[in-house]
């Protein structure tokens, strides 16, 4: 039995981890439809109507994670990206939440929230994409789950695209509307800082350092699908 090769240094395994930014859904032809502004405002409104049924799904990923999690230290920090969403009222601080800005892009783009909170719009192919996320979150070590959150890395790029892009191309959306990704922008840079901090710390032999790649693909591959299924809904052009 061949010994595995030896480990990558943590600066290695981070820019290994980097470098799959090339299949990172900014790229996706549907990603770069609307950010180029060649979306029509039908494909705008399938794309908030499909990315909703994402967005709930993400404080049930991070609460799957928390019950498989024994280090209260790692809970302190990951707690606070269900605040982020779920929205919270604490010590009379109150945050309506990332949820409830979705829903008020929703507005933005045309769309009612009853038609958005039911999820009528949303194509099969990206419910089962979801889905495999949070049962992944579910099923696998907390620590994979941890690393399967650093599509993150490359996220501030694409809520800063859409900031810069949709009022210029959108006009006729409610700047308002856009403030969800305005918050993710400092939100992503914090869970990627602790996402990634668990990763390098976690996976320290060749082995386990292979394994963070291909979790890391696999939910790149998951948010490229939900891509595939918008395209597949709405049209790409
Ligand atoms: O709005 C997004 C978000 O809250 C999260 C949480 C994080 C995770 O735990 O997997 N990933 C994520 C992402 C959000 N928005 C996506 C987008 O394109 O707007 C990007 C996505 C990600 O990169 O995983």
């Amino acid at each position: 039995m061949n010994a595995p090769p030896p480990a990558w240094s943590r600066e290695e395994l981070e820019q290994k981890l980097r470098e799959r930014g090339s299949a990172y859904h900014i790229h996706h032809p549907f990603n770069r439809m609307l950010n180029s502004g060649r979306a029509s405002p039908e494909q705008i409104r399938g794309w908030v109507a499909n990315r909703f049924y994402y967005q709930i799904a993400i404080p049930v990923k991070d609460a799957a994670i928390l019950s498989n999690c024994r280090d209260r230290e790692v809970r302190r920090g990951w707690v606070q990206r269900i605040l982020d969403h779920d929205g919270f009222e604490l010590g009379g601080v109150k945050d309506e939440g990332g949820i409830e800005a979705w829903l008020r892009l929703a507005e933005a783009v045309g769309l009612t929230r009853a038609e958005v909170l039911d999820l009528r719009h949303v194509a099969p192919a990206m419910r089962f994409a979801v889905d495999a996320y949070v049962e992944f979150a579910r099923r696998a070590p907390w620590q994979e789950a941890v690393c399967s959150s650093l599509t993150e890395l490359f996220a501030p790029e694409i809520h800063k695209q859409r900031l810069a892009n949709w009022p210029e191309h959108y006009g006729w959306i409610e700047p308002e509307g856009l403030q969800y990704f305005r918050n993710r922008v400092s939100q992503a840079r914090r869970d990627v800082e602790q996402g990634l901090a668990i990763t390098l710390a976690h996976f320290t032999t060749r082995p386990l350092q292979e394994r963070a790649l291909e979790v890391l693909q696999l939910k790149l591959d998951i948010l490229w699908a939900m891509n595939d299924a918008m395209a597949q809904k709405y049209g790409v052009s």
